[in-house]
C-alpha cells in the first residue's frame, strides 16, 4: 500500500555540487534523512515514470536497508523495473556498465566510496545519470533545490524481498530483479582484453597479489583472479565484503593500504601487487620494490594502450583532471593526439568521452578509466597493467624506467591535511587566494612564477563554465603547485597539496619524490603557513 509520509522538518543537508550525498552512517539513520534525498532524486530524474533504475552498493552498513527503502519508494513513484543484486553488491564501474546496458535512466549506488564504513562510519548514496556517469551538476543542483521545500515523500509498505539469489520479484507493480552483479562486468572485462595471454603469463612465473580491503571488489576478484585467470588461491587478500571493512579505511593508498603495500615494498613473494577501493572505482598499483603513481599509471597506460585489443587501433584522445601530473600531456603530444584538462571529479569526463574526444582519463587520485564505461574502473586498470607487462615481457620497474627514458619523469606527489577545523582551512584558503594576483613574475622556490589562479574550466562540448577548482601556482620551468579543499570528506576540512616537477628524459630520474619536490614543499608551507595554521607537523597521507 502507497502511503505519502509528511516531514516537519525540512531536508537541508545536501553539499551542492557533488554527485551525490555522502554523511555518516549516523546522520542516514536519522528519521526521514535517507528518505528525503530519494524523493528528491525521484521528483528530478528524467523518466521515472516506466523506467529502469539500476541499484546496488558496496556492502557497507546501511546498505541493506538502503536498498529496501529505495525499492519501496522506486515503487511508489512508478518506476517499472529495478536491477539489484545479490547481496546487494555492485561496484562503481559495473553499476556503470549495467546503467548502459539495460538502458535505465540512471543508477543509485550506495557508497561513500574510499570513507570508512560502519555504524561509526559514513555512508553514501551516489546518483548516476543515463549515460553511467556521475550525476550532471544541473541535476544536482535541482536535486539540492528541490530538498529545500520538500515536505512528503511516497513509499509503498511492503515486507523486504531477500537478496539471497537470483530472480524476479514483485512490490506494488514494480519488478525487482535480482541479478549477480559480477557476471556482466566480467564478461565486458573479457572483450577489452587478452586473457589467455595474460592467464599464461601470470601462471608461468609472475606472481600477484590483490588486496580488496574487504570492500566490494572481493567477488569480482575472487571470480577474475582466482577463477578466470587460475591463479592460486589465496591470490585475493580480504575477499569478503564486510559491513566495516574490517575497521580499514577502504582507501587504496601507501598509508591506508599499508598491508598490500609492505607485501611489494619490503617483500619477496610478488611480482605485482594491486588494490581498490571500497566501490571499486580506485586502483593503486605496485612492483617489486616500485610503486607506481597514479598521473605515471594514467600516462603509461596512454603509452602502450595499443597492447590490449580493446585500444589496439590507438587512442582518439586523453584527459586528465587538472592536478593530475602533465604525464600523459607530453605523451598525447607524441602521439598526436587531443589532450584535455578537466577539473576534479570524474562527471568532467563524461561530456569527452561521449563525445568521442577521449578514449582514456584519469586523476592523481588513483582513478583511471575510458569509454568503456563512464566511471573510473578499479579493476580494468588492474588488468590493463596485467596486459601490458604480458605483452612486454618485463616487470613493472623496467617499465616505469623505461617510459621515464622516453617521455621524462615528472616528479609528483599529493600531501593531505585531513580534519582540519573548517575555519582554519578556509582562512588559510582564501589568504593564499588573495595574494595570488601579486605572484605573477615573482620568484617561487627559486623560479619564475607564470601564472597564479584559481582554475576555471570551459567545458569544450556544452561551453559550460565551472569556477574555483583550485588555486594554481605554475612556475616557469614547467613546475607546479595546487592548493585544493576536499569535496568529499565528512570530518573538517581537507587540505590537498599537490607537487609537480619535470625531468627530462636526459635529467635526473631515479630521485626520491619528496626529495625532488623538497624546495616547492617548503615554499609552499611558508606561503600558506600550513603548519603554523594548523598545527600538524606533517600531512596525515602522504602518496
Ligand atoms: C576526491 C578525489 C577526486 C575524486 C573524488 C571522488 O575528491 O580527489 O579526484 O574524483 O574524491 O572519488 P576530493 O574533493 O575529496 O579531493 V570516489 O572514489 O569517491 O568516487
Ligand atoms: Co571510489
Amino acid at each position: 500500500m502507497k502511503k505519502n509520509v509528511r516531514l516537519n522538518t525540512p531536508f537541508t543537508d545536501q553539499k551542492p555540487g557533488t554527485s551525490g550525498l555522502r554523511k555518516s552512517s549516523k546522520q542516514f539513520e536519522e528519521p526521514n534523512y535517507l528518505e528525503s534525498f530519494i524523493e528528491a532524486i525521484f521528483q528530478n530524474l528524467t523518466g521515472v515514470g516506466g523506467g529502469t533504475l539500476i541499484l546496488g552498493g558496496d556492502g557497507r552498513y546501511g546498505n541493506r536497508r538502503a536498498i529496501d527503502v529505495i525499492l519501496r519508494m522506486a515503487a511508489a513513484h512508478g518506476i517499472s523495473r529495478v536491477v539489484t543484486t545479490i547481496d546487494g553488491i555492485l561496484s562503481t564501474p559495473a553499476a556503470s556498465h549495467l546503467i548502459r546496458t539495460r538502458k535505465a535512466i540512471g543508477g543509485i549506488i550506495l557508497s561513500a566510496s574510499h570513507n570508512p564504513g560502519g555504524p561509526e562510519g559514513d555512508f553514501g548514496v551516489k546518483l548516476n545519470g543515463s549515460n553511467g556517469g556521475p550525476a550532471s551538476e544541473t541535476l544536482t543542483s535541482a536535486i539540492f533545490e528541490f530538498t529545500q521545500n520538500l515536505s512528503e515523500y511516497s513509499i509503498i509498505e511492503s515486507e523486504p524481498i531477500s537478496l539471497n539469489q537470483a530472480g524476479n520479484y514483485l512490490i506494488g507493480g514494480m519488478t525487482v530483479e535480482v541479478i549477480d552483479g559480477v557476471d556482466d562486468y566480467l564478461a565486458l572485462m573479457q572483450q577489452l582484453f587478452d586473457f589467455d595471454l595474460i592467464r599464461n603469463f601470470l601462471n608461468k612465473d609472475f606472481p600477484i597479489v590483490f588486496d580488496a580491503l574487504h570492500a566490494v571488489t572481493g567477488p569480482y576478484a575472487k571470480q577474475l583472479f582466482e577463477g578466470i585467470l587460475k591463479m592460486p588461491l589465496g591470490t585475493v587478500k580480504n575477499a569478503v565484503p564486510l559491513e566495516d571493512f574490517g575497521g580499514g579505511h577502504p582507501d587504496p593508498n601507501l598509508t591506508y593500504a599499508h598491508e598490500l603495500a609492505n607485501l611489494l615494498l619490503e617483500g619477496n613473494n610478488y611480482a605485482f601487487g594491486a588494490a581498490c577501493d571500497g566501490d571499486g572505482d580506485r586502483n593503486m598499483i605496485l612492483g617489486k620494490a616500485c610503486f607506481v603513481n597514479p598521473s605515471d599509471s594514467l600516462a603509461i597506460l596512454a603509452a602502450n594502450a595499443t597492447c590490449a585489443p580493446a585500444y589496439a587501433d590507438g587512442l582518439v584522445g586523453v584527459a586528465r583532471s587538472m592536478p593530475t601530473s602533465a604525464a600523459v600531456d607530453v605523451v598525447a603530444k607524441k602521439l598526436g593526439i587531443l589532450s584535455f584538462e578537466t577539473p576534479t571529479g570524474w562527471k568532467f569526463f563524461g561530456n569527452l568521452l561521449d563525445k568521442g574526444l577521449i578514449t582514456l582519463c584519469g586523476e592523481e587520485s588513483f582513478g583511471t578509466g575510458s569509454d568503456h564505461v563512464r566511471e573510473k574502473d578499479g579493476l580494468w586498470a588492474v588488468l590493463f597493467w596485467l596486459q601490458i607487462l604480458a605483452v612486454k615481457g618485463l616487470t613493472v620497474s623496467e617499465i616505469m624506467a623505461q617510459h621515464w627514458s622516453r617521455f621524462g619523469r615528472h616528479y609528483y606527489s599529493r600531501h593531505d591535511y585531513e580534519e582540519i577545523p573548517n575555519v582554519i582551512a578556509e582562512n588559510l584558503f582564501d589568504r593564499v587566494e588573495s595574494s595570488l594576483s601579486q605572484m605573477v613574475g615573482n620568484k617561487f622556490a627559486g623560479r619564475e612564477v607564470t601564472l597564479a589562479d584559481n582554475f576555471s574550466y570551459l567545458d569544450p562540448v556544452d561551453n559550460s563554465v565551472t569556477q574555483k577548482q583550485g588555486l594554481r601556482i605554475l612556475l616557469n620551468d614547467g613546475s607546479r603547485v595546487i592548493l585544493r579543499l576536499s569535496g568529499t570528506g565528512t570530518k573538517g576540512a581537507t587540505l590537498r597539496v599537490y607537487l609537480e616537477s619535470y625531468s627530462s628524459a636526459n635529467g635526473e630520474l631515479f630521485l626520491d619524490p619528496q626529495q625532488a619536490l623538497s624546495g616547492l614543499i617548503k615554499e609552499i608551507d611558508d606561503l600558506a603557513e600550513i603548519q603554523k595554521r594548523t598545527g600538524m607537523t606533517r600531512p596525515t597521507v602522504i602518496t
